[in-house]
């Protein structure tokens, strides 16, 4: 909820985002009186017109007795299909005014056509796969938000193909199966990467294909045909056309698929499977200056109860605690990927903890973006939320300073944050605790017990949390995928 005019254009970012990550958020905002409407009247916006390219669907309120439908409506299509944003503009005579409520609303959309029929399109797939040499699976976020991930596991399972997945797909796919290879894309395992160069193949379960995870679109996957499940069909054919779309619920079609599956002789790819899986293709030992700073992430997750949250923030810290990232738990890994909007962390974090009081939320932020949202830090202290905050702090819009270093010979142009505010002393001017942890105290072999017990006690504490992790400034994050390279054409470690 929002104000008229200033507090309603702050919500744009929100809504980006949403639209995006397919986020179900109903927004509404207040409006001036109806009378006032086209007046520019103070603080008047048209946020209806502002939002229309970025909503799912949106309304500006005429009449006060539109506004029970127009609620069961906002709810209905934020959460339907693939969950997105939608806007109510609600002027403020009408919120003010009254009427006898008449008991709820229920709304009723008209039926829709009807989705992939398993009949029509198992037959093709089937086919597909018997022709494939180099199969494999791309597992995005639509195979959380359709509630189909047992399902995908076991067809995974059934299938043995080398798979991977997006960041937003990540703990989709169970950690320790033998065919998984991580996180595909810009900053993926050279494994996923080569696998989904070399694919014949290319299944897509729930994700859109971005840039961030095909590289350059004219030579991604050169030799794929692709089948892609996917339940908005505005999403299918942006890279190229694609060989067959099953259009519909990915917790129906998947299961559909998976049935027929079994009444048919499928090749065995072991072969393929230990190529792409292979110790050639494995993630290269620790080197290079971002090693502590991924240490310190790998033991704070390994510390970490199953069912915790990590709500990472945007650059390098975010693509360090995605590639650390080890958990089966399909809802544990939160970040703003599409859009890449710097301060998500804190206030997203907040939202996790108050709709599970009971679980750990680890907010993971960047010197930068945590300053893009600071003030969350009241919000955090007021309602108590016993939030996890790390502060990777390297002094850097570290991920532009990187792209600065390797295709820009390091002009650090506006990178620079070594005038950082004390992270610690404006923790405690929010009364929220706070520490630093230096990087030294991550190169010790074993961690001192001195070390665990400051990470122990931080996850630990019933209260707000906020521990300042001094990593090297110019520590790079590898692999990486180039703008405009394929992805084969991964530089894998610093020179
Ligand atoms: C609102 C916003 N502005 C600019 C960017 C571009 N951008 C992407 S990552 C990044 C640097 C982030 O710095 P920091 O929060 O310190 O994280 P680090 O990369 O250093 O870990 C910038 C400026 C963005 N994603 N969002
Ligand atoms: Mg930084």
């Amino acid at each position: 909820m929002a104000t008229s005019g200033p507090g309603a254009t702050n919500l744009v970012t929100g809504i980006a985002d949403a639209k995006m990550d397919s986020v179900p958020l109903v927004c509404i905002t207040g409006q001036v009186r109806s009378s006032l409407i086209g007046t520019d009247a103070f603080q008047e916006t048209d946020v209806f017109g502002l939002t229309l390219s970025l909503t799912k669907w949106s309304r500006l309120v005429r009449s006060i007795e539109e506004i029970p439908e127009v609620i069961a409506q906002a709810f209905h299509w934020a959460r339907s299909g693939r969950p997105g944003p939608v806007m109510i503009d609600l002027p403020v005579d009408l919120l003010k005014a009254t009427m006898e409520f008449k008991g709820p609303v229920k709304f009723h959309p008209h039926p829709k056509a009807a989705d992939a029929k398993a009949e029509v399109f198992t037959d093709t797939l089937i086919a597909l796969l018997q022709q494939a040499k180099k199969p494999v699976a791309l597992v995005g976020a639509g195979a959380k938000l359709s509630g189909a991930v047992s399902e995908l596991r076991s067809l995974l399972d059934c299938l043995q193909i080398p798979t991977f997945a997006t960041v937003h797909g990540l703990g989709a796919v169970k950690q320790e199966a033998p065919y998984y290879l991580g996180m595909v894309g810009m900053h993926g395992t050279r494994a996923a990467n080569m696998a989904l160069h070399e694919t014949d193949l290319l299944l897509v379960f729930g994700a859109r294909l971005d840039d961030r995870v095909t590289g350059d679109p004219t030579r991604f996957a050169p030799d794929a045909r692709i089948v892609h499940f996917e339940i908005d069909p505005s999403q299918l054919d942006r890279v190229r056309p694609c060989e067959l779309a099953v259009i519909g619920d990915l917790a129906e079609t998947i299961p559909a698929f998976h049935e027929e599956l079994s009444r048919a002789p499928l090749p065995k790819w072991d072969a393929w499977r230990a190529i792409a899986g292979g110790q050639d293709r494995a993630e290269l030992d620790a080197a290079g200056l971002a090693q502590p700073t991924k240490r310190f992430l790998d033991e704070l997750f390994r510390r970490l109860p199953a069912d915790s949250v990590i709500v990472a923030d945007v650059g390098q810290h975010q693509m360090w605690a995605a590639q650390r990232y080890r958990s089966s738990t399909p809802r544990g890994f939160i970040t703003s990927g599409g859009l890449g909007a710097m301060g998500f962390a804190l206030p997203a974090a907040v939202g996790v903890q108050l709709a599970k009081p009971e679980i750990t939320v680890l907010c993971v932020s960047g010197d930068g973006g945590f300053q893009m949202n600071i003030q969350e830090l009241a919000t955090v202290h007021r309602l108590g939320l016993p939030i996890k905050i790390v502060i990777v702090d390297n002094k850097y819009l570290g991920m532009v300073r990187q792209w600065q270093q390797l295709f820009y010979k390091r002009n650090y142009a506006e990178t620079d944050l070594s005038d950082n505010p004390d992270f610690v002393e404006i923790g405690k001017a929010y009364k929220i605790h706070a520490q630093p942890l230096a990087e030294e105290a991550l190169t010790e072999f074993p961690l001192s017990a001195e070390t665990a017990d400051v990470l122990d006690r931080f996850l630990k504490s019933s209260e707000p949390e906020l521990l300042v992790f001094e990593c090297a400034p110019e520590a790079n994050v590898f692999p990486m995928v180039p703008a405009g390279a394929a992805l084969s054409e991964m530089m894998l470690e610093e020179d």
